[in-house]
């Protein structure tokens, strides 16, 4: 049994890297939901809920996810005997309907606890617990310029960072982008896997086309090329193109999962935290594309190290996890907000192995980013 003791609910502000030039918007900087809850005993968990671009990705801003866990979740929470995750967090979805980004950052931090209190990491609390203790790691090449992407490229490959490469299209006409795609695959050659990801900005006689074309110069997947709520056409380009459709903005949980899977409109899902509504949600979406025969990869909102933890914690469950994972959102921020670096080496991202997240905040760097804090920004 645990009750509530405390709950802070702040908003950070981190510059990225580089600006990171999406379909739909272009990122100077991420804006990080980040929950620290306590229980009775002092025992911390955090949660993170993060999306991009404000509203310009989905229905949930940072703003309203804030709002949402203050003004809504948190009252539940008080109810609730907190130790019992999957309980508190049915009786928070009686109270609160949707809000899948704020109930993900929820569901983390009660986990951190829970894992903190038995002594065991989120991942053995989730499904049948923990199958891997790394996992591949993605990098997209976004910086809307073709011959720095492929330098970018390039140096990640040097590096042994990544060797998986997703590239931001939709923006332009199809031609010029495929055009980009062609020069990057021909570029890295066989040492790396390019991947798009169109944000559903094409129609679908523009995704026929280019799904084709990217086919041919050797794109190994095309993620979410038309709009998510558009399931038959999803259908048509999943039969009918070779290049494999993989659904991300159509997925908002186990029941999107099904209705995707049961239409066959997606031959890859982009497991999402976050969008499926918690740590608990993705794992059963995992489960029904597993079940569908779909490939599985592990997706992100770019978040930062808790929203990144959290993901891998349920993506080291997954026993088929075919086309890795793009956990790389705390890279490509100028700094991490942990108290301890992650551990990316040889292409991949290491599953931390203490109780609960196994993961710290650095509490300066927090004070630093927080948008509401008091000291100034420089001294
Ligand atoms: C998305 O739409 O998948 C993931 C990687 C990246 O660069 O943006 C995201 C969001
Ligand atoms: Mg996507």
């Amino acid at each position: 049994m645990a009750m509530l003791g405390s709950a802070d609910t702040f908003i950070v502000d981190v510059p990225t890297i580089r600006p990171h030039v999406l379909a739909m918007a272009t990122m100077h900087s991420q804006a990080m939901v980040i929950v620290r809850l306590t229980d009775g005993e002092g025992i911390e968990g955090v949660g993170e809920g993060t999306t991009i671009g404000g509203l310009s990705y989905g229905e949930e801003s940072p703003e309203s996810i804030k709002s949402a866990i203050d003004t809504y979740i948190v009252p539940v929470l008080e109810t609730c005997d907190i130790a019992r995750v999957g309980a508190t967090m049915a009786k928070v979805a009686r109270c609160v309907r949707g809000n899948h980004f704020a109930k993900c950052a929820v569901e983390t931090a009660l986990l951190d606890m829970a894992g903190k209190r038995l002594g065991i990491p989120v991942s053995e609390l989730i499904g049948r617990g923990r199958v891997r203790d790394t996992l591949p790691v993605a990098w997209t090449l976004a910086s809307g310029d073709t011959v720095r992407d492929i330098a970018e490229g390039e140096k990640m490959l040097d590096l042994a960072r990544h060797r998986i490469f997703k590239l931001k299209i939709g923006k332009r006409d199809v031609r010029d982008d495929v055009a980009h795609v062609g020069a990057i695959c021909k570029a890295l050659g066989s040492r790396a896997s390019v991947r798009v990801d169109v944000n559903q900005n094409w129609s679908e006689a523009q995704a026929k086309l280019g799904m084709a074309m990217l086919h041919d110069v050797g794109c190994d997947l095309v993620e979410q090329p038309i709009a998510g709520d558009d399931l038959a056409a999803m259908a048509r380009l999943t039969t009918a193109q070779a290049a494999p459709l993989m659904a991300d903005e159509a997925l908002h949980g186990p029941r999107s999962a099904l209705r995707i899977a049961s239409a066959g409109a997606a031959g890859v899902f982009a497991l999402k935290i976050a969008q499926s509504g918690g740590l608990f949600a993705a794992a059963e979406v995992a489960a029904i594309g597993t079940a569908a025969g779909i490939g599985l990869y592990g997706g992100t909102m770019l978040e930062g190290g808790v929203g990144t933890i959290a993901s891998a914690h349920v993506f080291a469950t997954v026993p088929e996890l075919a086309w890795g994972t793009e956990l790389f959102g705390p890279l490509l921020q100028v700094e991490e907000i942990l108290s301890q670096p992650l551990g990316y080496a040889d292409f991949s991202l290491a599953v931390p192995t203490g109780p609960g997240l196994g993961i710290a905040l650095d509490d300066d760097k927090v004070a630093f980013f927080r948008r509401d804090r008091t000291a100034p920004l420089f001294h």
